[in-house]
């Protein structure tokens, strides 16, 4: 029962996805609800009033999720992001390595598509398009399928979508490493996207000829997942 995620109460709703929405509807942040019985840590912060989530320094309005019963731990030492498909250089990287290729920083709101935003959130790391430069796309190449190490979220983007110059592959937020419940030490973040398709602990990369439905969008969520003008919902666009 920890089923997180974008599920909104009209579409799919997957088992545990109310019980979670209930608690942050409190305040609570919502996370798995597999730890938090087992370890009772939202209990902590389960009395913050509506809209106060925010104070929590620790996710600063952000809901956490995870599809897997918590959120898998990876020594940056030990991380590395594979580039694979249709590439003319197959690419592993180290955290350092990404540290190598040029920085670059995003301000934007996240907006979930279960209808939570947080706005102007400072992200850097890589473009996800200089990265795809360093590995060299292939012409027959049209679509990225991106793997999670916690083994059972996987995300899409279409190449065009890829190249876009606010999709980056992070690796710090407000600042900071990005902390293992946001997806350290590597998460992606699609600017223009609702949040699924911001894939935490991000290690690796496939590139291919067709988009391979989400882990989302295998249970009913849109493969384009554009703010506003996808899932059936209204969005401000995110600037
Ligand atoms: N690996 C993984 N990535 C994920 C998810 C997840 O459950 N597992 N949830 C997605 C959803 S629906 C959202 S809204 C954001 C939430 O990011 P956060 O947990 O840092 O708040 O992560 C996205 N990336
Ligand atoms: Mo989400």
């Amino acid at each position: 029962m920890t089923d997180n995620g974008p599920s909104t109460a009209t579409k799919g709703t997957p088992v545990g996805r109310r019980v979670v929405l209930g608690m942050v509807g409190l305040g609570v942040v919502g996370i798995g609800v597999g730890r938090q019985l087992s370890e009772g840590i939202s209990n902590t912060v389960g009395s913050v009033a509506p809209g106060l989530a925010s104070v929590i320094p620790a996710t600063g309005g952000f809901r956490i999720y995870t599809v897997t019963s918590g959120y898998p731990e990876m020594a940056v030492a030990d991380y590395r992001l594979t580039v694979n498909g249709l590439v003319d250089r197959e690419l592993t990287l180290t955290f350092d390595d990404l540290g190598a290729l040029p920085q670059t920083g995003i301000t934007a709101d996240f907006q979930c598509v279960t209808g939570w935003r947080v706005n102007d959130v400072p992200w850097s790391g890589v473009l996800l398009s200089d990265l795809l430069r360093e590995a060299g796309v292939k012409d027959s190449a049209r679509a990225l399928r991106f793997l999670s190490f916690d083994g059972a979220y996987t995300e899409s983007l279409t190449l065009e979508q890829s190249l876009a110059p606010d999709v980056l592959v992070a690796t710090s937020m407000w600042g900071k490493p990005i902390t293992r419940e946001h997806g350290g030490p590597v998460r992606l973040y699609v600017v223009p996207m609702y949040g699924y398709k911001s894939l935490k602990w991000l290690s690796g990369i496939e590139v291919g000829a067709t988009v391979v439905p989400g882990y989302w969008e295998e249970r009913g969520y849109d493969v384009d997942a554009s703010v506003g003008e996808s899932n059936g919902r209204s969005d401000d666009p995110i600037v």
